[in-house]
């Protein structure tokens, strides 16, 4: 059983954020620390810790991640201009939270994907 972080109590609601959707496979709320007009984690409920630890068995969960950012995307105006969607995965992926989750990023342009080599 992989272990629990923060954001499983934030799917309880054990613990408060501004939850922006939920249903019986994921939660989806506003990062506390923001890095654009819109910045919402969309998390499943089930605790996967990183990307590598998924299974066929999480299919219908992954699959609305996105069905989920396209339909929060539509509600915070993001559509027309576009987003960015972001999963990070372990150490060199920058990931912090060890619950798999997906940044939905939009509200101005987020310029290029990674940092340039200096
Ligand atoms: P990552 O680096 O991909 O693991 O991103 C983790 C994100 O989680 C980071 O942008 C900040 C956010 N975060 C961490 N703790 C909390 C929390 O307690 N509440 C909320 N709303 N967001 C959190």
């Amino acid at each position: 059983m992989a272990e629990e972080t923060i954001f499983s109590k934030i799917i309880r609601k054990e613990i408060p954020s501004e939850i922006a959707y939920q249903d019986d496979l994921v939660t989806a709320f506003r990062d506390i620390n923001p890095q654009a007009p819109t910045h919402i984690l969309i998390v499943p409920n089930k605790v996967i810790p990183t990307v590598s630890d998924v299974s066929c068995e999480d299919e219908a969960a992954l699959g609305r991640m996105f069905s989920v950012a396209a339909r929060l995307a539509e509600e915070e105006g993001l559509s027309g201009d576009g987003y960015r969607l972001i999963v990070n995965c372990r150490d060199h992926g920058g990931q912090e939270v060890y619950h798999l989750h997906m940044h939905l990023l939009g509200g101005r342009p987020l310029g290029p994907m990674l940092a340039r080599r200096q």
